[in-house]
């Protein structure tokens, strides 16, 4: 380098860090808590995070990493009957099949991903198996399910009664609130001791979709998104919106140009009420970075999150674009 470039890279650099301090003053007002900057770190989506957090913690409180820690987290909502919109229990498609979408990223930005299975309660541990297990991303349909069983996985019923009976009463009046119905997927992101992101995604998609229907879960840059020198971000809501704008991958890059987690899912949020029909619709997202802080956000009320940081669990309501 000459000392011409030398001087003004070193210009650039302390102008960096001036920005980069009164930005980081100026941002305090985006978190409901105060900001953290504190590894290990987990965020999820919704009320269910909270117990998944827990699991997750577990293993990264153990000096674990955070690929193992984001897989454990979401499995224990993939294993809850009662969770209407993720694994046993997913409320199924319009033929009254549960379809599972999920996939995970580790700090090396490697991945895997499953879509359009059936009959698998854990479709984050078949998708780890196509990262970890194969040359390819995705596996899809008949030929994930029989991956999974090729890899030891059971079959499963996972429609539940109680799901059951909410799809035979859509079938009878074939009304449903695209809001109201359709939350509940998982995404996890995940910061460990050593400073590695990893995230993971899983869900069984829109309930009442049209059979053969994947969304965004399954899709690296959509739901999900890690880049270890930046951060990671994950979405949840209506995917085809997440899909159209490249959601989680949207977030990242605007962390990387800069923003904080908080203006960057808030960015992207602006960016499909922009684009996009966002009358009936939810989207949510949420990111960290690589100083461990966090952001979340939505297009309408309703999009809570579970933080797990300094020995705290605790769930928090996203801010949002617009009230109804
Ligand atoms: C999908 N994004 O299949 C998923 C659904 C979801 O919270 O996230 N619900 O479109």
């Amino acid at each position: 380098m000459n000392r011409r470039n030398f001087l003004r890279n070193s210009l650039l650099a302390s102008f960096s860090a001036l920005f980069t301090n009164t930005f980081s003053k100026s941002i305090g007002r985006f978190n409901n808590i105060v900001l953290s900057k504190t590894k290990p770190i987990i965020i999820s989506t919704w009320q269910h995070g909270l117990a998944s957090n827990e699991a997750a913690n577990i293993i990264l409180k153990n000096n674990g990493n955070s690929l193992d820690a984001v897989e454990s987290g979401v499995m224990v909502a993939e294993s809850d009957p009662d969770c209407n919109s993720v694994g046993l229990g997913g409320l199924p498609d319009s033929l009254g099949k549960v379809t599972l979408d999920a996939c995970i990223m580790d700090h090396t930005g490697n991945c895997g991903a499953v879509s359009f299975l059936q009959n698998i309660k854990n479709p984050i541990s078949v998708a780890r198996k196509v990262m970890e297990e194969t040359p390819h991303v995705m596996l899809s349909g008949y030929g994930a399910y029989k991956f999974a069983i090729e890899k030891g996985f059971k079959n499963e019923e996972l429609l539940t009664k109680e799901s059951r009976l909410k799809w035979i009463e859509w079938v009878k009046n074939k009304n449903s609130n695209p809001i109201e119905d359709n939350h509940d997927t998982i995404g996890m992101l995940a910061i460990d001791k050593k400073g590695n992101i990893s995230g993971a995604c899983t869900t069984s998609g829109l309930a009442w979709k049209k059979h053969g229907r994947v969304g965004d879960s399954p899709i690296i840059g959509a739901g999900l998104f890690v880049d270890n020198e930046i951060g990671g971000a994950c979405a949840t809501g209506v995917g085809e919106s997440v899909i159209k704008s490249v959601g989680s991958f949207l977030v990242v890059e605007l962390m990387r140009s800069g923003m904080h987690p908080q203006e960057a899912c808030e960015e992207a949020i602006k960016r499909i009420i922009k684009n996009q029909d966002y009358k009936n619709i939810q989207v949510g997202y949420i990111a960290i970075n690589k100083h461990g802080e966090h952001g979340a956000y939505s297009i309408r009320k309703g999009f809570n999150y579970a933080l797990n940081y300094k020995k705290q669990n605790v769930l928090i309501e996203s801010k949002f674009e617009i009230i109804n």
